[in-house]
């Protein structure tokens, strides 16, 4: 029989017979295994984090806190609000098509991209740095759009509703 690893959050108290089961919940998830590729490079410095953190057992606790993190921040969308944020990008120009490909899909939200900055860092790295407004909707689907774009090395949206979280 296949153990399964339990995926609760809270502390389980152990019933008289010594189980672990997730009474509380009602609904323990089975815990999936499945495989990433990544860069040792990359690896190597998610492991020291992991060692500095000390709140995380291992790679998959840490893996699993970044997925849950990425859900939260995607829930806090607000797509029916008008929003103001910035998106930070760094990219490096040589890849392919890809400064042409950066240009067109900002042709196509010229009402919501109300400011744009571009930092050359060295050789073959630029900084871009554009400042937001707009209908919610509109503005996470650029950054979608944007930071999907291969060669995106580094991509942020920093956002808010203007009326919820701003009171403007
Ligand atoms: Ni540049």
């Amino acid at each position: 029989m296949a153990e399964h690893e339990h995926a609760c959050e809270h502390e389980h108290p152990h019933g008289p017979t010594g189980d672990v089961g997730c009474r509380l919940s009602g609904s323990a998830s089975e815990l999936v295994r499945f495989s990433v590729t990544a860069p040792d490079d990359l690896l190597r410095r998610f492991d020291e984090q992991i060692a500095r953190r000390g709140d995380v057992a291992n790679r998959s606790e840490a893996v699993r806190d970044l997925i849950r993190a990425s859900i939260a921040k995607e829930q806090m969308r607000t797509p029916d609000e008008q929003v103001i944020g910035s998106l930070t990008m760094i990219y490096d120009h040589h890849t392919g098509d890809l400064t042409r490909r950066l240009d067109e899909v900002q042709h196509d939200y010229t009402d919501e991209i109300v400011s744009t900055m571009h930092v050359h860092l060295d050789h073959h790295n630029c900084l871009e740095i554009l400042a937001l407004k707009g209908r919610g909707e509109r503005v996470y689907e650029l950054a979608d759009r944007l930071l999907g774009l291969r060669g995106v090395k580094h991509g942020e949206l920093t956002c808010a509703a203007t009326e919820q979280s701003l009171g403007l």
